[in-house]
């Protein structure tokens, strides 16, 4: 089986929606297999988003991403689950994002656009260990 690192981020559960998309990764038949409610710490983040560090945007994101509980999730599917959750989630932009999808059915702004899903087998293999370091990657 092969896992993803998902979070509902902190607009989700601001806005009452964690329990929604807990129930559409469940629906589509993904299996849950660690969660937990949790701020998470800047130093997280910062390691967690170290790709985006030198854009303009870091600090917000950094700010948003810990000003309350995050639903931090772990995900199994039979094959490219990270590939399967990131087309569920729709594109970056809310605005954009396709009817169907998580952000295009909840969200309108970059920032706050709901959900993380890790971006490929090793990101999520390097995040899961970053949030469940006592969960193997596989
Ligand atoms: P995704 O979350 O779709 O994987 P990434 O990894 O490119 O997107 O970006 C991580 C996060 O950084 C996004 N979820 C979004 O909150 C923020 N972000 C990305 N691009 C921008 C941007 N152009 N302006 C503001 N925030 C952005």
């Amino acid at each position: 089986m092969d896992r993803t690192l998902v979070i509902v981020k902190p607009d989700g559960v601001e806005r009452g929606l964690a329990g929604e998309i807990l129930s559409r990764l469940e629906r589509k038949n993904l299996r849950l297999v660690a969660a937990e409610l949790r701020t998470i710490t800047r130093e997280v983040a910062e390691v967690h988003y170290a790709e985006h560090q030198e854009r303009p945007f870091f600090g917000d994101l950094v700010d948003f991403i810990t000003r309350s509980p995050s639903l931090v999730m772990v995900v199994e599917g039979p094959k490219d689950t990270f590939a399967v959750v990131r087309l569920m989630m729709g594109t970056t932009n809310p605005a954009e994002a396709a009817p169907g999808t998580i952000r295009g059915e909840f969200g309108i702004e970059t920032t706050e656009n709901l959900v993380h899903g890790s971006d490929s087998h090793e990101s999520a293999a390097r995040e899961i260990a970053l949030f469940f370091p006592g969960l193997a990657a596989s």
